[in-house]
């Protein structure tokens, strides 16, 4: 298997952190954002959206990230991180999609206007776009808040994929101006996983 990556964006974080900690090996190929390689033609080819990540598995490609994050987990096998009991599974996938639509848009917002977009040369923060995503992500972190309140993982006492997927922005929450400090229990679950190998080798500085 290959898997396309830039290694310092979030969305790739949640899959280099699921293959350590799976111990699983890939063909990593690394794609520079920052000089528009993820548009050549190959890639387009194998993601019209051109972004990453991007699994190719024998001719079979595969792009979202969360997507790819449930793949990975079943090829593996029946894995804590992904179990096959139906109702942990569609919690799981439960929050997968709130990630993608809410928690994870809204922090991409503020972090794309706050810290990306410069890195990009495309100009200053928007303050009518930081003050949408910042309403939504209070509303959201509120709700992950409180899982998180009485849970050390977002299932319970373990990892899954649901995890890496939603801790995904943790090195850009701080230069993005996520304010994820005014909330304690999510603070003290990044410390948590913090204190795993997987999770810890998949951190990658950023970008300048
Ligand atoms: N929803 C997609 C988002 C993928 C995405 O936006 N990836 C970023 C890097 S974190 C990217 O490739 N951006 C470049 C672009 O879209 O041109 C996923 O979860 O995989």
């Amino acid at each position: 298997m290959k898997l396309y990556i830039f290694a310092a964006s979030p969305n790739c974080r949640k899959i280099t952190a699921l293959l350590n900690h799976l111990d699983m090996e890939v063909e990593l190929i690394e794609l520079n954002l920052t000089t528009g390689q993820h548009k050549s033609p190959e890639i387009l080819g194998l993601n019209p959206n051109g972004s990453v990540p991007i699994l190719e598995d024998e001719g079979f490609s595969l792009w979202e990230s969360n997507a790819i994050l449930q793949y990975l987990a079943d090829k593996h096998g029946d894995t804590e991180v992904f179990p096959r009991d139906p109702k942990i599974r569609g919690e799981i996938i439960q929050w997968l999609y709130w990630q993608t639509a809410h928690f994870g848009a809204a922090i991409s917002t503020i972090a794309w206007e706050n810290f990306a977009k410069p890195i990009f040369g495309l100009g200053d923060a928007d303050p009518v776009l930081v003050a949408d995503g910042l309403a939504r992500f209070h509303k959201h972190a509120a709700i992950l808040e409180s899982r998180l309140s009485d849970n050390d993982f977002i299932m319970g006492q373990n990892v899954t994929i649901a995890d890496f997927s939603m801790a995904n922005t943790a090195t850009v929450n701080k230069p993005g101006k996520v304010p994820v400090d005014e909330y304690p229990a999510i603070m003290a679950w990044y410390e948590r996983l913090d204190t795993l190998p997987a999770w810890q080798k998949s951190a990658v500085p950023l970008p300048a």
